[in-house]
């Protein structure tokens, strides 16, 4: 189902609304000006469609945005999230595989909207999502505490949440929506006490930091796999906090223990040899942080995306 799978479709996200810290908005540029788009051209052999723009959506964004049901700046992140939905869902509609650079993780609840429509339409198919990431991302605004909205996309994408107000998240329809079976996890090592509460009653597949030390970051990825099954259309939302602050410190979450750069690119090296890879979200760089640690962090997303997208070491 990927005929065209040289052919990449690139967003760039300059959004850091679903969390408090200025900064995210910038990674896009920075991954772009660091040779991320050039070497998928000139060594990877994808033809790139990118607009040549960093996005900030300034023509959607609400004038006033109170906090409602604990959401912080509801308004603006939905209008942002809708927009980019729809710019990612012309981009795989067209059969191209789409890289989406944050931002922060909010964004995610758009660009998988975005390819959730597209391969239903497409292919008749529901997609999985790899969610690679320190956090599970999966708070309802009620079990948030903190009512930042990065912290809520798998709640939103899966159902979990639902809100009716339409400039609230309203306009994500079932065909947007992802199979609480087909999302899995790696990484996880700060999980909130009413994100757990929902992993174990549902039954998510989640292969934590634990897992990764018990079996092997070989092993999980294979588990991981295996759960959602061959030829399944997969998105790859990969949070740069996933990765050790050793590697990646320039991020607004950083929780130490995580993985190394390499089993980063291990995940996402495997995930290309699926041949199933539909689409692609780095996020949560923030290279306003950590200043001696930006150009690491930003090293660390380019090779991560570069693995994903079929660089190899041989
Ligand atoms: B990130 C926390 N669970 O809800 C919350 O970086 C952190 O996209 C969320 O993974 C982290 O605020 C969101 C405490
Ligand atoms: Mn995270
Ligand atoms: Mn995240
Ligand atoms: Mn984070």
């Amino acid at each position: 189902f990927l005929p065209q799978r040289d052919q990449l479709g690139v967003v760039a996200v300059g959004f850091s609304g679903g969390q408090p810290r200025p900064g995210t908005d910038a990674a896009p540029m920075a991954l772009i000006e660091s040779g991320l788009l050039d070497q998928v051209r000139d060594e990877l052999g994808y033809q790139v469609h990118y607009d040549n723009k960093v996005h900030d959506y300034s023509d959607v964004r609400p004038a006033s945005d109170p906090v409602y049901r604990n959401m912080k700046r509801p308004a603006t992140v939905s209008a942002v999230t809708e927009a980019l939905q729809k710019q990612v869902y012309e981009h795989a509609k067209e059969g191209r595989c789409v890289l989406t650079l944050g931002g922060d993780h909010s964004i995610a609840i758009g660009s998988i909207a975005g390819t959730a429509k597209a391969t239903r339409e497409r292919l008749g198919r529901e997609i999985a999502v790899i969610w690679v990431d320190a956090h599970a991302d999966i708070n309802t605004p009620e079990t948030s505490d903190s009512g930042n909205i990065h912290g809520m996309p798998a709640a939103f994408l899966t159902g979990l949440a639902r809100e009716d107000r339409k400039d609230v998240f309203g306009w994500i329809t079932d065909d947007m929506r992802i199979n609480l079976k087909k999302l899995v996890y790696i990484g996880l090592r700060d999980v909130d006490r009413g994100e757990k509460q929902i992993l174990r009653e549902h039954g998510i597949k989640a292969f934590s930091m634990h897992d990764v030390d018990r079996y092997g970051i070989g092993k999980v990825v294979e588990m991981a796999l295996g759960h959602i099954g061959n030829d399944t259309p997969i998105h790859l939302s990969f949070d740069v906090d996933a990765l050790d602050p050793m590697w990646a410190p320039s991020t607004g979450t950083p929780v130490r223990g995580g993985l190394t750069l390499r089993e980063g690119d291990f995940i996402a090296e495997c995930v290309h040899e699926t041949g199933s890879l539909i689409a692609m979200d780095m996020v949560e760089v923030n290279p306003s942080l950590e200043s001696q640690g930006a150009s690491e962090t930003i090293r660390a997303g380019c090779s991560i995306v570069r693995c994903a997208l079929g660089d190899t070491l041989l």
